[in-house]
């Protein structure tokens, strides 16, 4: 009979999801997974999952403890894996040592890694978990927990002014934020593996969209940009170290074909989908195409035109809203265009993590409450 957790029980287990977030942007697509091993009140072993293929944090952990992992309680923020995966399962590690008791966060919905918990319990140990509920685990691992079969899990980063804007004007490139704000954008960029932007904010801002951070990524995220018209420049910024980072570049069916061999000879992978309107794509439809190329996390980081086209369209998962302490007046391209719609039901929003202060600046990580998305509706892009 498993015992109730106590308050040093929830701490250690909280110490787990700390240090699993040390592998982001390192693990993806696999989760972030920390564990720390306990013994007689002392911290014996503490690990995390270091690279996607590389070990699991539990048998990083129980090197660590060695002899001392006999008789002791294991905390991982997931069910420990019961597969022969790319690595040796984490149940028979932990079986073999002598662990006692193991602690766990999430469960782990894999068909064949997970139920690790119930296996351990079969096996003698103390097995208590899932503790935390679906939303926490999403909000650990949205990703991982998500796997929608037809779009990647995809986060809308916006920054605004106190009073809603993205930038001073139309086609003007307004800095918002300071430094700390710009080395968050990199640190989670890191986690991602495609980061897209409208046609207008790929012409207007001509950005990199590279990862430059203190994290650097084990695969860089692809660069996307939707380009109904196939009206990209050739020397675009983001060409420049194409080799190293892909660009892909949706456009419609339509597009001229001497402008598609164009952004082809350019170094972009051309995508033509569907129109949805006169002057934008079906997001579905591009949604599905970056599914199917292996993306199952992407991040949208502008212009306004395709961010409130994502959150119309009920395909934005995660908002990190940068706020930053200027006010852009009458004039201010608005962040939230289209968003009354969202008060129709159409999404409730929860905060992912802790506000976050970044110098001037604040930071926002809100998930949409899931089972709160409704049926499509229209699709632009800009
Ligand atoms: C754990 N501990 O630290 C992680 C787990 O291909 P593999 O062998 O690396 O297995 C990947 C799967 O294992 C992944 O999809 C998830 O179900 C689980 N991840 N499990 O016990 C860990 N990273
Ligand atoms: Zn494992």
């Amino acid at each position: 009979m498993a015992r109730p957790l106590t308050d040093e029980d929830r701490a250690h287990l909280e110490r787990a999801v700390e240090l699993g977030r040390n592998g982001w942007g390192r693990v993806h697509p696999n989760p972030m997974v920390g564990c720390v091993i306990v013994r007689e009140g002392e911290v014996v072993g503490e690990a995390w999952h270091e690279v996607f293929g590389g070990p699991h944090a539990e048998t990083l952990a129980l090197a660590q403890a060695g002899p001392a992992a006999r008789g002791a309680t294991a905390y991982v923020s997931l069910e420990p894996c019961r597969h022969e995966g790319k690595t040796p399962a984490c149940t028979r590690a932990l079986l073999a040592s002598g662990i006692a008791r193991v602690v766990f966060g999430a469960a782990d919905p894999g068909a064949e890694s997970g139920g690790g918990g119930r296996e351990l319990a079969a096996n003698g140990v103390e097995a208590v978990g899932p503790v935390f509920d679906d939303a926490r685990a999403r909000r650990l691992n949205p990703a991982f927990h998500a796997q929608y079969p037809d779009r990647p899990w995809l986060a809308l980063k916006l920054a605004v002014s106190l009073d809603g804007g993205l930038s001073a004007g139309p086609g003007r490139r307004t800095q918002l934020t300071g430094p700390e704000a710009v080395e968050m954008v990199h640190w989670i960029r890191a986690g991602f593996d495609g980061i897209i932007v409208g046609a207008e904010t790929a012409r207007v801002d001509d950005p990199l969209l590279t990862v430059r951070g203190v994290v650097e990524p084990r695969v860089p995220p692809v660069r996307i940009v939707l380009d109904p018209d196939a009206t990209l420049p050739s020397d675009a910024a983001l060409f420049d170290d194409v080799e190293r980072v892909p660009v892909w570049v949706f456009t419609s069916e339509d597009a001229a074909e001497g402008e598609l061999e164009r952004l082809e000879a350019a170094g972009a992978e051309v995508h033509p989908v569907a129109r949805s309107g006169a002057h934008a794509l079906d997001l579905r439809s591009v949604m599905r195409v970056c599914r199917e190329g292996g993306l199952s996390a992407i991040l949208c980081e502008g212009g306004g035109r395709l961010g409130s086209s994502l959150m119309a369209d009920a395909l934005v998962d995660r908002l990190y809203l940068f706020v930053a302490p200027s006010v852009l007046g009458a004039e201010a391209v608005p962040g939230f265009r289209r968003w009354p719609l969202l008060q129709a039901g159409r999404g409730q929003w929860v905060s992912a993590q802790p506000t976050c202060a970044l110098g001037p600046d604040a930071l926002f990580v809100l998930d949409r409450q899931v089972g709160a998305a409704p049926a499509s509706t229209s699709s632009t892009s800009g």
